[in-house]
């Protein structure tokens, strides 16, 4: 069994990665969010399907780093050896020119995503001392291979942990930890709410017209990924729907349909 530890797990790619991984049967949850509420119910279900999976949820706000401290140190004994991190905890929050951009977004955006990252890592990565197969996943995006306009702050923070993960990959090769970068394109999850904070008809538009990926997709890449030989990693992963190219060029017209 392996213990992975999952930053975001209360939605989207976060929650599609516990299910996936509790199917495989060969995992141990650690599971984390600000909405407790949701992680106490995705792990309901995941125990309903698979009654013998091993789950410990807790409520955590990543960027808040005496919280990270405290909480993390305080796990129960049986839960302090790690042997993997999926920072997938993220968010965009709007989308305007950097003339236009609210300071109170390119916070949450920088805080969350790069700061929230180190954190975690911070803390865990002492937590992987023991492990055979100690490995580390952070979710960059397309946006960290390119920018796009109004992107400006998300893309330059999913860089950031483009730049993050080469950088990890580095330190932790004596360690023996892999890190890996899965980069999605455009994968329909609660990201577009978050994004224009709540207008549904906005969130809904950024897809019309296109097949996007689903969380559940890109955890099936995770798991693909993470069941690699010890002597194999995958580097860097971008993935996309077939609908889209680039960060800005997609396919609306209708007719390219999932199988
Ligand atoms: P969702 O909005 O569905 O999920 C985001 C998750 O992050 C939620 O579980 C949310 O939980 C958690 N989160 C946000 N802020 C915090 C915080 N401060 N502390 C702890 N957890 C937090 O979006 P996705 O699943 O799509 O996003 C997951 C990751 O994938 C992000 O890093 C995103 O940038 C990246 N990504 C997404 C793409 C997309 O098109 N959807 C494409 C490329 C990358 P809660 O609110 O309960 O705290
Ligand atoms: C999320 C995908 O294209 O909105 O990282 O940047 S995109």
């Amino acid at each position: 069994m392996r213990t992975v530890f999952i930053t975001g797990a209360s939605s989207g790619i976060g929650e599609a990665c516990a299910q996936v991984l509790a199917k495989e049967q060969s995992y141990r949850l650690v599971l984390c969010a600000r909405r407790l509420s949701r992680l106490e119910q995705i792990k309901k279900d995941i125990l309903e399907s698979y009654p013998n999976t091993e789950i410990y949820c807790f409520e955590l706000d990543v960027r808040d780093f005496a919280q990270v401290e405290r909480t993390l140190s305080n796990l129960p004994a049986d839960w302090r050896a790690i042997d993997i991190l999926i920072n997938n905890a993220g968010l965009s929050q709007g989308l305007d020119s950097i003339q236009n951009g609210d300071i109170g977004d390119w916070d949450r955006m920088i805080d969350t995503n790069v700061k929230g990252l180190l954190y975690v890592s911070k803390k865990v990565i002492p937590m992987m001392k023991n492990s055979n197969h100690a490995h580390i996943i952070n979710l960059g995006s397309i946006a960290g291979k390119e920018v796009y306009p109004n992107g400006n702050v998300y893309c330059a923070t999913k860089h950031a942990v483009d730049a993050l993960t080469k950088a990890m990959r580095i330190d932790l090769l004596q360690q023996g930890i892999k890190v890996t970068s899965v980069d999605p394109g455009m994968v329909e999850t609660e990201f577009s709410q978050v994004r224009f904070k709540g207008d549904q008809e906005r969130a809904k538009d950024v897809y019309h017209g296109l097949t996007p990926l689903s969380g559940t997709d890109i955890a099936e890449i995770i798991a693909f990924v993470l069941a690699r030989p010890a002597h194999v990693n995958i580097n860097d992963l971008l993935v996309m729907p077939s609908a889209q190219a680039t960060g800005t060029i997609v396919n609306r017209a209708p007719t390219i349909q999932k199988k």
